[in-house]
């Protein structure tokens, strides 16, 4: 093996090294964010929010995962739990809804376009009456209930 070739195997070498580096801070990164307790999915039509997922609570949210339960249903919570709401658009004309928990620290964000979502997470706190709504039409929402709060 010639010097030059040497040298050429190592750089080689070297940018392998990097590249695995790379990838493992990555996957890394990706394991270090803790995955939520619960997610709720919410699906907007017709100018309404509708829950499926782990809501929770009966006469709530739809409580079987994949079920569509009633308009606006009260979401209810564990206090200190990680939810990830998700936020999907299933209007069927070109209307843009959003999403806020004013007091959860859930901003509105751009318009979600009809066929796309946006997920949002936050923690839960000991307690409290809060309510949800899609920022551009303040009648689509309802409220989210901390489960063993004091009040
Ligand atoms: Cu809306």
């Amino acid at each position: 093996m010639s010097r030059q070739r040497r040298v050429q195997v190592s750089i080689a070498g070297l940018v392998v090294l990097a590249a695995s580096a790379l990838f493992l801070s990555f996957s890394r990164g990706t394991r270090a964010s803790e995955p939520p307790d619960r997610v709720i999915v919410l699906t907007a039509s017709k100018y309404a929010f509708r829950a499926s997922g782990e809501a929770g609570g009966e006469g709530g949210a739809a409580g079987a995962a994949g079920a569509v339960g009633a308009e606006n249903p009260p979401l209810r919570l564990r206090a200190g739990e990680r939810v990830r709401v998700v936020v999907r658009n299933a209007e069927e004309g070109d209307v843009e809804h959003n999403f806020k928990i004013p007091g959860l620290g859930v901003h509105c964000s751009k318009g979600i376009a009809p066929g796309e979502e946006e997920a949002v997470e936050f923690t839960v706190p000991k307690d409290g009456i809060y309510t949800y709504t899609c920022c551009s039409h303040p009648g689509m929402g309802g409220r989210v209930e901390i489960e063993g709060g004091t009040r």
